[in-house]
């Protein structure tokens, strides 16, 4: 990657022999291996390389460059298709791979939502999923999903100036559609967390046709909404950025800090909402989430309730 850093000119074979102390052959053959990844770059026999465009690809070396993070993203799985990120990450987790580990794919063929339902994967989008050992009880795990939900966000307000918001418990909504899904699993025990995985996919380049029909009106993707494309490098970078932050205020000062800033971001709260859980429906006023990441909602008699797990529905889209 000695060539992105230096885009505006040209820099001879000789200066990168030297420089990764590498023969002019091996720095050919390199070149022509970058050029096979779909690197475009310019080679002129007097002044050297000059590096045109990189592909739009997840490549782990482009994420980590200029990442910045301490531990999270300090190994990256890249894959051009796997069935699901998340089954990935799980398999990864089981042989020991340590927390910080980041599964990515270009598409997922059996992409997961929540309760066995399907997540829409095609290219153009970011589908990765995180291994993290969370030093906390079971039952805070939901924790995590809000946590998530929070660093999307704030990724995407900060690489593309959209108004993202979050649908409890784990939609991030862009314009009132979905435009991310998060999927937490993990392996426990009683009392202790073995391993979790938080999977995250954000339809970034994703075009209206990449949707099914039942799709095109409550999902998007942020180059919709934007109105041009998105680079994935970057939101994938201020994604690992940002949820590397969360996790150290979550297990240096609980969730409270966490929490704060989901009610802010939340779109959820202070409306009218349906939620259904276990094929019951529940309707409401969507009043706070507790020190759990819980939902309380109050109905029209005033009573409140609590939950842990559901699927909400916003008062615009109540039937
Ligand atoms: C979710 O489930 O929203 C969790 C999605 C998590 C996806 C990531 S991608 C990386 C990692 N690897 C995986 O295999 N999964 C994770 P849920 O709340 O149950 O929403 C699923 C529902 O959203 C589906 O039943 C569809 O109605 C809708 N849906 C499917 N694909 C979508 C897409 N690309 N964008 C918006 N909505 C979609």
């Amino acid at each position: 990657m000695f060539l992105r850093r230096q885009p505006e000119g040209f820099v001879s074979g000789e200066e990168i022999s030297r420089q990764l102390a590498v023969s002019r052959t091996a720095v050919w053959k390199h070149i022509q291996s970058l050029k096979a990844d779909g690197y475009q770059i310019n080679a002129h026999p007097h002044l050297g390389y000059q590096l045109l465009a990189v592909p739009d690809v997840l490549y782990p070396e482009e994420i980590r460059s200029d990442l910045g993070t301490g531990w999270l993203g300090t190994r990256i799985c890249h894959y051009e298709k796997v069935d699901s990120t998340n089954r990935v990450a799980r398999e990864l987790a089981e042989a020991g791979a340590a927390e910080g580990t980041v599964v990515i794919a270009e598409v997922q063929e059996n992409g997961k939502g929540r309760l066995g339902r399907y997540w829409v994967s095609p290219r153009g989008g970011v589908w990765l999923s995180l291994v993290l050992c969370p030093p906390v009880a079971p039952v805070e795990a939901p924790c995590i999903t809000l946590l998530s939900a929070v660093a999307v966000v704030k990724a995407v307000r900060q690489v593309t100036g959209l108004a993202a918001g979050i649908k409890w418990p784990n939609d991030v909504l862009v314009n009132g559609k979905k435009v991310c899904g998060i999927l937490t699993e993990m392996k426990s025990e009683l009392d202790a967390i073995n391993y979790l995985i938080a999977g995250i996919g954000v339809n970034v380049n994703l075009t209206a046709g990449d949707f099914p029909e039942e799709l095109q009106h409550p999902a998007t993707s942020l180059m919709l909404e934007l109105g041009r494309e998105v680079s994935r490098v970057n939101l994938v970078q201020e994604l690992l950025r940002q949820f590397e932050e969360l996790y150290g205020q979550l297990m240096q000062e609980g969730f409270t800090r966490i929490r704060n800033q989901w009610k802010e971001l939340s779109v959820t709260l202070n409306r009218e909402v349906k939620v259904t859980f276990l094929k019951e429906a529940y309707r409401g006023q969507a009043v706070d989430i507790d020190a759990d990441g819980a939902l309380l909602v109050q109905s029209a008699d005033g009573q409140l309730k609590r939950f842990c797990a559901g699927d909400v529905t916003l008062r615009d889209g109540l039937p």
